[in-house]
């Protein structure tokens, strides 16, 4: 029976251009929105950007435009780098979307109603890079200063009437779901929130912020003097993109499959805060809250602060395009591991698997098959490479089912090793009538494209139409089930790096 697959992405801050670490999420989300696609579930896939807060404010007048002319802006550019990188989102949300903004004021008058929200003065250290707030025990000190331990730049002292949210009022439900059920995986996230929370109580959060400091934001709808505090905004966008409020039989279809994908900086925020909000609006949780660790480089969190990024266009002009950056990005992609990146590393799985493996496999099975047979290849399918193909598809189900990029692409990488080994052992070149060994091999290649078409869909299309078979549902066309090939060319797909 085909299931139903929702995954969503954070909605990205569009205060600068998207980096590698965005990509890394994103191209991850993509990743499995394909993978469930290609299986027959019925997919959505949602991503955007978070356009309202100071951040964007300062952003805005930093280039002496409208907060709205800036986000406009800026969404623009994150499509067309997502255009690019070949992200196959169904929905692009941004937070100023008309019916977001519904949603928004909905959701906080429920929560005003059910007597969830009470107003009071807020004091403290704020962050305006991570808009939020860090309490004594959280920040650094720097030369005496209170600095954000993230971005390593002072906070600024706010001090304020605001509305709080009773998130005390929630500590047994989240300890509940933290500790007893499947939502965050790895599970060692949730034990990081559990510790914490044990060691800091709940305290209530404020929820909106005074629109003479914050202009750009959602009014908040019962005080026309406030704005709501981004966050409470921002998460609101996953059940918009699944159709609340507006379309009821989307929200009923898509919901109950909700993934969200999330860098493991904003874990706080879709457990404690999130999980709250859901379940003070009576939606229930998320099916799972999936959970990755860091790019770093030089040891550091990869980012505009740390002014080490590595922007996208250089990812795709070293690696032959989208398909080998995607490749490189999910090839080392970590759940809980930060992973710290070194072109050394990142060239070498380019060279030896895309380039060597996988690429000179291809561009050798094609010119044979038009050399030897004119194109033409059907055979009896080898039995042995035949059982390393299955081990491969079954390793790599397992993984993608688990979430695991990463293992998923070492399958595809296994079976196509095997497949090397067979045709350098077999010695088609040498036959007078290669088929068996010829169709063995296409059948091996076939498999492993279609196991990395979610990774590299630009790439797996065009061995496809070069081979001759098209990318299908590998669960029901199995090794040894594609009748026959008509090779119409050899590509050569990845041109190697030369140090
Ligand atoms: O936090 N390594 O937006 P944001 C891995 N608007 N992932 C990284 C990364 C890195 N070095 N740098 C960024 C926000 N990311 C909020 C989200 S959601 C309701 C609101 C990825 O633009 C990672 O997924 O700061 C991280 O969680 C996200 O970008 C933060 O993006």
């Amino acid at each position: 029976m085909p299931g139903r697959f929702y995954v969503t992405t954070p909605i990205y801050y569009p205060n600068d251009r998207p980096h590698m670490g965005h990509a890394y999420t994103t191209v991850y989300a993509d990743v499995l929105a394909r993978y469930h696609r290609l299986i027959g579930d019925d997919t959505f896939f949602l991503t955007g950007t978070d356009e309202h807060g100071l951040k964007l404010q300062r952003a805005a007048e930093k280039e002496g435009i409208s907060p709205k002319e800036f986000v406009d802006r800026m969404a623009k550019i994150y499509k067309e780098y997502w255009k690019i990188l070949n992200i196959s989102y169904d929905r692009f949300i941004r937070t100023t979307d008309p019916d977001h903004e519904e949603v928004v004021k909905y959701a906080l008058n429920t929560l005003y109603k059910k007597g969830l929200v009470y107003k009071d003065v807020y004091a403290g250290w704020y962050c305006v890079s991570c808009e939020r707030f860090y309490r004594a025990s959280e920040y650094e000190v720097i030369n005496g200063e209170p600095h954000c331990p993230i971005h390593k730049k002072p906070l600024e002292w706010v001090e304020e009437e605001t509305y709080y949210f009773k998130l005390s009022e929630f500590k047994d439900f989240i300890l509940d779901v933290l500790e007893n059920k499947e939502v965050v995986y790895p599970r060692d996230y949730a034990r990081e929130v559990l510790g914490r929370i044990r060691a800091e109580g709940l305290v209530d959060i404020s929820m909106a912020r005074p629109k003479d400091r914050v202009s750009w934001g959602i009014q908040l709808p019962f005080d026309p003097n406030f704005t709501v505090y981004v966050w409470f905004d921002a998460l609101l966008n996953y059940v918009t993109g699944a159709g609340y409020l507006h379309d009821e039989e989307k929200f009923r279809r898509y919901w109950p499959s909700v993934h969200h994908v999330i860098g493991k900086d904003i874990l706080w925020f879709h457990t404690v805060i999130w999980f709250s909000m859901l379940k003070a609006l009576d939606i229930p949780l998320p099916k799972r809250l999936i959970v990755h660790a860091f790019i770093t480089s030089r040891g550091l969190k990869m980012g505009k602060s740390a002014g080490n990024v590595v922007r996208i266009e250089d990812l795709i002009e070293r690696y032959g395009g989208a398909d080998g950056a995607r490749y490189i990005l999910m090839r080392y992609f970590s759940h809980l591991k930060d992973i710290d990146v070194s072109v050394e590393t990142l060239d070498s799985a380019y060279n030896s698997e895309l380039a060597d493996t996988y690429g000179n496999l291809v561009r050798r099975v094609g010119v044979l098959a038009k050399k030897k047979l004119g194109g033409r290849v059907e055979g009896k399918a080898d039995e042995t490479l035949g059982k390393a193909a299955e081990e491969a598809l079954k390793n790599y189900l397992k993984a993608m089912d688990s979430f695991d990029v990463s293992s998923a692409v070492t399958a595809s990488m296994d079976l196509l090793r095997e497949a090397n080994a067979y045709m350098n052992a077999t010695r088609p070149w040498e036959r007078s009538d290669p088929n068996n060994e010829l169709y063995s091999v296409l059948e091996a290649v076939r498999l492993a494209t279609t196991m990395l078409y979610p990774v590299i869909p630009g790439k797996a299309e065009e061995v496809a139409r070069a081979l001759g078979f098209e990318i299908v549902n590998p669960l029901e066309r199995g090794y040894g089930e594609w009748e026959s090939y008509d090779v119409v060319s050899a590509p050569i797909l990845f041109r190697k790096i030369s140090k």
